[in-house]
């Protein structure tokens, strides 16, 4: 088995993505499921396999420990690692190739607090993938691209596992702004100088940043794609396949 993590910001395309890809990877013969992280989900547009929201319910948290809805989320994410037992055992029942995890709206819900980092080390940390997804209206300057860049080490420091970025949205991408936003995600240097050119003042700062994004390797897995086209999906897989088997295709093994 092999466990994808989809984080990102809120509203990136997690849930879009977590579906589509499931989908994607049913069609073409591998064998995926999907599994809902976020109980504070209302609606998915998906069917996923398994559900956190079967053992954990926003609405009962909220009642149960009279908090309103952004309290109750925090304690709703922090409940998650609770349930690993009942997860486990459901991931048993259909020992999937690919396990494809969509995650709590909010990043810091799973990224920051310590249920997210328990059931990527109980599951298995070696088997794991985070998939970072950057969304492209939060990516549309130099320096807003670097954030979402350090945001994602930010996430891959704390979680410790093996990192790739991808670039959601994209069928919603004007092509020159996605041909500089290729770029940027697959060429660090080109990202440094046109930081230098918007902001030479924190020119120390900006090669801070650059070694930060050099050293988690971005570029090297950075997979731009759209969950509404389908666009690079067979990218993502190549990737995954690409981290744990070297290229080699699991189906072959
Ligand atoms: N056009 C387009 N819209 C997308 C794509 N991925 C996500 N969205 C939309 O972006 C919004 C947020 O997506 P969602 O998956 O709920 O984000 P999450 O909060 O990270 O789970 C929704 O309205 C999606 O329909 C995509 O690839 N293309
Ligand atoms: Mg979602």
């Amino acid at each position: 088995m092999i466990y994808v993590y989809f984080i990102g910001t809120a509203g990136s395309g997690k849930s879009m993505l977590t579906g589509s890809f499931n989908e994607w990877c049913k069609r073409n013969g591998y064998d995926s499921i999907a599994v809902n992280l976020d109980p504070g989900a209302k609606k998915i547009p998906y069917a996923p396999e398994i559900d956190i929201r079967e053992w954990i319910s926003l609405d009962e948290v909220m009642k149960e420990y009279e908090l309103g809805p952004n309290g109750a989320q925090i304690l709703c994410a922090d409940m998650l690692a609770l349930n690993i037992k009942e997860l486990e055992e459901r991931l048993g029942e259909y020992r999937a190739d690919y396990v494809l995890f969509d995650t709590p709206g909010q990043l810091e819900l799973f990224a920051f607090r310590s249920a997210g980092k328990i059931i990527i080390d109980q599951l298995g940390k070696n088997r794991s993938l985070l998939a970072f997804l950057i969304d492209p209206s939060l990516a549309t300057t130099p320096a807003n691209f670097a954030s979402q860049l350090l945001l994602s080490a930010t996430a891959q420091f704390r979680l410790e596992a093996p990192l790739i970025n991808i670039l959601t949205k994209i069928d919603m991408v004007d092509g020159e702004m996605l041909e500089r936003m290729k770029e940027w995600g697959s060429n660090p240097d080109a990202l440094y100088e046109e930081l230098m050119k918007a902001s030479s003042l924190y020119s120390r700062m900006n090669e801070g940043i650059l070694t930060v994004i050099k050293e988690m390797e971005a570029h090297t897995a950075f997979i731009p794609l759209s969950a509404e086209t389908w666009e690079g999906m067979e990218d993502l897989y190549a990737s995954i396949q690409n981290l744990f088997y070297g290229g080699e295709d699991l189906e072959r093994k």
